[in-house]
């Protein structure tokens, strides 16, 4: 793990910005102050940010309802995504998506989906255009556990195989599909195992260490990049929240959840960079403060900020093939 500082500054502000953003979105949940459902991402911070940075700014991704992580670590402004949360016109969708249907082509985010493994065609899709117009550019789906049961899954990896499209499926195994545990449900054992029949290259990764996901995505981007080929990286990880803001949560034992908060993403890379003396805690907890006020503010600025005229209601909805 050699990182120089600007690069571990940017990855700390992406993390604390994750889990700021999904703090205030709890809450202001709580509190009524959001229409819809809000899927938060706190807990599975560094594995948006392990990958997304290792990207390059033509690449694309695709998200699930889950998304407001992989959408801020792709930089899609704070604003933009309080705006949509809030459904006002600043935000990235005009405020017509709502939490869980981020989407900023400018950044190569094409798409948050509420349909589960719905992004990985899309993905696939996204590659096999580049590939088609001789470009070196890659694309990354993120997707849960549950996803690998649903047909899209299968479908996708043996496509991306069969015409080498250079697609990093990403599994954020996070322990459950909604209410059912991963011990119960995924029958192959691990996801990775459901790679090898399709002949598709996987690696399994510690999805709390940002540093561990790096050096995997750096390698399998590469490799997809250069070769063409998928591949699938399982990050093991644990969600904090529930299925979605308001689940009781009545089936996580508690000892489960006091372990991996043990190894929390922030608290792993706050030890990580401190002890050999790569940044201090001071570095740390300004940029920290820094990403509570600019969440703080992005939340304010959506409040404030106009709603979408009813006139719109059917514009973006149909596109013109010419
Ligand atoms: C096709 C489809 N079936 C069912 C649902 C309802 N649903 C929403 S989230 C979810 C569980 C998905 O779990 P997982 O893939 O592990 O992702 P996580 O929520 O843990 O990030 C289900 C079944 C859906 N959105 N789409
Ligand atoms: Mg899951």
């Amino acid at each position: 793990m050699i990182e120089d500082r600007d690069t571990l500054l940017g990855l700390w502000q992406r993390m604390t910005r994750i889990r700021r953003f999904e703090e205030r979105a709890s809450t202001d949940k709580e509190a009524d102050l959001l229409e819809g459902y809000i899927h938060n991402y706190s807990g599975q911070e560094a594995i948006a940010t392990g990958i997304i940075t290792q990207l390059r700014a033509d690449d694309w991704i695709t998200s699930t309802y889950r998304n407001h992580g992989h959408s801020i670590a792709r930089d899609v402004p704070l604003e933009a995504m309080t705006g949509e949360l809030l459904g006002r016109t600043t935000g990235v969708c005009g405020g017509k998506g709502g939490s869980m249907h981020a989407v900023d082509q400018d950044l190569g985010m094409i798409g948050g989906m509420g349909i589960v493994a719905g992004g990985m065609p899309i993905a696939a899709g996204a590659a096999l255009a580049a590939r088609r117009r001789g470009q070196d550019r890659v694309a990354v789906t993120f997707f849960g556990d549950g996803a690998v049961h649903q047909g899209a899954f299968h479908e996708s990896m043996t496509f991306a195989a069969l015409f080498n499209c250079p697609v990093i499926f990403v599994c954020e195994n996070n322990l459950y599909a909604e209410t059912t545990a991963v011990d119960y449900h995924l029958i192959a054992g691990s996801v990775i195992a459901m790679a090898e029949p399709y002949g598709v290259h996987a690696t399994q990764v510690d999805g709390m260490d940002v540093f561990a996901v790096r050096d995997a995505a750096e390698q399998l981007i590469a490799r997809a990049r250069y070769t063409g080929r998928p591949a699938l990286l399982e990050a093991m990880t644990y969600r904090y929240g529930g299925q979605y803001e308001g689940d009781t949560q009545t089936y996580k034992p508690p000892q489960e959840v006091a372990q991996w908060r043990a190894r929390d993403p922030l608290l792993t890379f706050r030890r990580r960079v401190t002890e050999p003396g790569l940044l201090t805690h001071g570095d740390l907890d300004e940029v920290a403060e820094r990403s509570r006020v600019e969440v703080a503010d992005a939340f304010a600025a959506a409040a404030l900020a106009p709603w979408p005229d009813p006139s719109v209601l059917l514009t973006d909805v149909y596109t013109e093939i010419s």
